[in-house]
């Protein structure tokens, strides 16, 4: 078998305007000259944004990280924060650059969300707060997730970083918990080529966070808080802008192409994937397959190395677990709880391309492959 159209399909590509449409913002720029610090393109995403999401408070940031840091910063949470293995390393490590110890405990199995009963038992007195991943953009067990967080008295952060778009029972996601957070980088669904943002509840946090993502300036003269740079730019901010124009046509493509996925692949026996959520939208961010080695034949990498032989360039997101780096293992910080579950979707799981502009020849490709590969 050949792949057909000679090049390399990777898990991701980010979707841009037509770049005529961005050289007059680019011009506006250039004329004025202000390139950062609460610009006026900064101004209009995010009061377009907080439309667009249906969310009270948004403050952009210049990435993902940035913004995660800076809301376990405003809250003022101390000691330890229960998180999730299953994600990407900036979950963890924005705990740890809050001097917070990451207690890592295992996920459901249905969604590989944070498993709230393993929560409620890893609650000590040093616990000050739950910080859950909608791993996917599938929204976690929101409402256990609430119950724990208030009998226990913590604060709930959530990392949406996949779950741009997603409303969760007709309210976007990102009104639950205490926090939220979003990435904008090049590989999400929504890119303002790099980009974040935290979503609050009130005015006078978001005001806090302003301040925090600008050295904790709170006019020319004083600083209030001890702050840090991550202010986004305006060529960030003005892409946003236009990003959100084309948002339908995102997932329109993505949802047409997560289709096809479960079609073509629903026959593989030693292959699963996700189920649809539950009273949520989708954004189609990630397809996400899961290989039964005993059943499919072949091993997890066997087959994700046989992929690039094709040119199909998946990803394993989330392998390995976070708390088997080494940084993590070498440190206070390493887990000495068995997290099976997430260890069995950790060894068994590629994230499959998907982007807007993938062809669905190149999605029936792909299918191909996994049917010549099983055993
Ligand atoms: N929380 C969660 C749950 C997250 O998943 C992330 C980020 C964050 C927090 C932090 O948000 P940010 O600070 O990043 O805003 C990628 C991304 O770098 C990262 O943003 C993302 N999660 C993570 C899941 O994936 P890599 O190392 O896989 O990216 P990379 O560069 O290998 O890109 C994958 C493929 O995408 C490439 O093979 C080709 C394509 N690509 C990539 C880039 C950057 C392009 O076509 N163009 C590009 O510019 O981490």
């Amino acid at each position: 078998m050949k792949n057909n159209l000679e090049k390399s399909i990777y898990v991701s590509q980010p979707y841009l305007p037509d770049i005529d449409e961005f050289i007059p913002y680019l011009r506006q720029i250039w004329d004025s000259k202000e390139l950062t610090n609460n610009g006026p393109f900064h101004r209009e995403f995010e009061n377009k944004l907080a439309e667009f999401l249906g969310v009270p408070c948004i403050s952009v940031f210049a990435n993902g990280t940035l913004a995660l840091i800076t809301a376990i910063k405003v809250l003022g949470i101390s000691g330890e924060v229960i998180t999730t293995p299953y994600s990407f390393v900036a979950t963890a490590n924005s705990l740890v650059w809050n001097n917070i110890k990451p207690v890592f405990v295992d996920v459901e199995s249905e969604f590989c969300t944070l498993d709230p009963e393993k929560i409620l038992a890893s609650v000590t007195s040093k616990t000050s707060a739950i910080l859950p991943v909608h791993v996917y953009g599938n929204p976690c067990n929101i409402e256990r997730i609430a119950e724990i967080a208030e009998v226990n008295g913590l604060k709930v952060i959530y990392d949406a970083a996949h779950a741009f778009g997603v409303n969760y029972k007709e309210k976007s996601i990102c009104n639950y918990g205490d926090i939220s957070i979003l990435s904008f980088h090049a590989t999400k669904m929504f890119n303002t080529m790099e980009g974040g943002a935290i979503i609050c509840k009130d005015s006078q946090t978001k005001r806090q966070i302003d301040h925090l993502k600008n050295f904790g300036f709170v006019n020319e003269t004083d600083v209030v808080a001890f702050g840090i740079n991550s202010k986004m730019n305006e060529i960030q901010a003005a892409l946003g802008i236009l990003q959100l124009k084309n948002y339908d046509i995102v997932v329109e493509k993505r949802r047409g192409i997560t289709q096809k996925y479960r079609e073509g692949l629903k026959e593989i026996e030693g292959i699963t994937f996700l189920p649809e959520a539950k009273e949520a939208n989708s954004n189609y961010s990630y397809f996400p397959v899961f290989v039964d080695e005993k059943i499919y034949g072949i091993s997890r990498d066997q087959l994700y190395n046989k992929l690039i032989t094709k040119g199909i360039y998946g990803r394993r997101y989330f392998y390995p677990l976070i708390n088997e780096y080494t940084v993590y293992k070498n440190s206070p910080y390493s887990c000495k709880s068995e997290l099976p579950i997430a260890k069995r979707a950790s060894e068994s799981v590629i994230c499959l391309p998907i982007f807007p502009e993938l062809d669905l020849k190149d999605v029936d490709y792909i299918i191909n492959c996994f049917n010549d590969f099983s055993k």
